[in-house]
């Protein structure tokens, strides 16, 4: 199980969130009326070609395609690059840049590897990209790419799952995780799930219980008994009821359920089936993209659990660059961003399918792979100067006058320069661990502390940890 609350998890957040407010000062968002440029529509799937290495490629079964900006995708305004489009006498719409060579099967459902496949030209590859957001019945769904709530999060600290990662965190009502599932017919389907339960925050071994929700209704429970190790991985099914078309099914930690197991994937199979379906893809997937395994480089969330030192590069979380010279950036799921910087959630759709993601097909050319990322998502800001100095961080609960009295004389006494003050996250209450609200046992007047800092020519973050993703 993981660990949520050891000090090194807490130091890391802070270090995270001091670099987030070290990145508050963002361009503003292009107009979110941003016309799409070089749209090819074919039934329910829309292409939009942005440069000859990066198309956009929508999937909307009512229709109801987006125009608007994203939080991951600020811009599209892109000078509309030449292309010829045309459908070929075996049915597939083909798109054809001087780099890229589209070819999608003409009403054959929303995208995956069976219908829609990409030729780069500069290196004679095929890519077969999937959504990672996007589940259909019979194929396994990998947990640690769904929607979470409550405590669980993606985890990598054990051995033997599929996909690049599982979910973890279970440990207290209305935990759970979230897929779109997308079905033929209505009718009976059997939900299953892979997952691991060995010995429990609780040291003990048991069997545990989970519940599923469909479309809002709470449904059957999981009854999944011990496997013998974390590392350890069997299947548990339910027996649901289902909606032609796309389903909301959650994997929820209830009130009246035990939690405490950690999930692979899931899967919707036809309600006599008894097998459990491969992985989906030998892709590189996690809950925003999905490429060629070959990554070059990534980031990691925190060095928390890293006894042996650095994550080796397969822990790491992709970019878009490669070795196979392609990368899907799937935006599905990303809400909607205001010119005023608000965020509001994607409009529903119903029963029917959506996707929208962004194909980038470099090549070797990664210097147009990071251009088209760039001006898709926007600059990366320059940190402050002040960031580049010395920081001071530690997991203890200081009140304003630890800092005035002990905390910065030291500093002063011992001729020792700083420059940026990070608050953990006892500066919370009455939780320490979530809200907003200031612990005035420790910091009896925050406007006047805040004021000090200033004076003190101090900047400040605050660790703003939040267990509600
Ligand atoms: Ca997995």
């Amino acid at each position: 199980m993981r660990v949520l609350a050891s000090p090194s998890r807490r130091t890391a957040a802070a270090l995270s969130v001091a670099l987030a407010a070290a990145f508050t000062v963002a361009a503003g968002p292009a107009d979110p009326a941003v016309a799409a440029v070089a749209a090819v529509t074919d039934g329910s799937a829309r292409f939009d070609v942005l440069t000859p290495t990066l198309i956009r490629m929508q999937y909307a079964g009512d229709g109801a395609f987006t125009d608007a900006t994203t939080f991951n995708v600020v811009n599209r305004s892109f000078t509309p690059p030449a292309y010829t489009t045309s459908v070929t006498a075996d049915g597939y719409r083909e798109i054809r840049t001087s780099a890229l060579t589209l070819r999608y099967k003409q009403n054959s459902g929303p995208f995956t590897a069976a219908n829609l496949s990409v030729a780069i030209t500069a290196t004679g590859a095929t890519a077969r990209p999937v959504y990672p957001s996007y589940c259909a019945a019979s194929t396994a769904c990998e947990a640690e790419n769904a929607l979470f709530t409550g405590g669980v999060t993606p985890a990598y600290d054990h051995q033997g799952y599929t996909g690049s990662g599982f979910a973890g965190g279970y440990e207290g009502a209305g935990s759970g995780l979230q897929y779109d599932v997308d079905v033929p017919t209505a009718g009976t389907w059997r939900l299953a799930v892979r997952y691991a339960n060995a010995v429990g925050s609780d040291n003990q071994s048991a069997t545990r219980t989970l519940t599923a929700h469909v479309n809002g209704a709470t449904g059957p429970r999981f009854s999944l008994p011990p496997t013998s190790s974390w590392d350890t991985w069997a299947t548990g099914s339910v027996t649901v009821s289902l909606r032609a078309g796309v389903n909301a099914i959650t994997v929820n930690q209830d009130a009246a359920d035990s939690g405490r197991v950690n999930v692979d994937s899931l899967a919707v199979m036809p309600g006599g089936s008894t097998n459990y379906p491969s992985p989906a893809t030998d892709l590189r997937t996690t809950g925003y993209g999905a490429g060629p395994a070959s990554q070059l480089g990534g980031w990691y969330r925190s060095l928390d659990n890293l006894p042996g030192g650095l994550p080796d590069a397969n822990a790491l979380h992709p970019g878009v660059l490669n070795r196979g010279g392609w990368y899907l950036l799937d935006d599905t799921r990303t809400a909607l961003l205001s010119t005023s910087h608000t965020v509001s959630d994607r409009p529903g759709h119903g029963a029917q399918p959506y996707q929208d993601g962004y194909f980038f097909g470099y090549g070797q050319n990664y210097k147009q792979a990071l251009a088209d990322l760039n001006a898709l998502t926007g600059p990366a800001n320059l940190l402050p100067q002040t960031a580049y100095g010395v920081w001071f961080s530690r997991f203890w609960g200081y009140s304003t006058a630890d800092y005035q009295n002990t905390l910065l004389p030291a500093f002063r006494r011992n001729f020792t320069p700083l420059d940026w003050l990070v608050v953990d996250t006892d500066w919370k209450k009455p939780v320490e661990w979530d809200g907003w609200n200031w612990n005035t046992d420790l910091f009896p007047d925050p406007q006047a502390f805040l004021t000090w800092t200033k004076q003190m020519n101090l900047d400040t973050s605050f660790n703003a940890v939040s267990y509600t993703h």
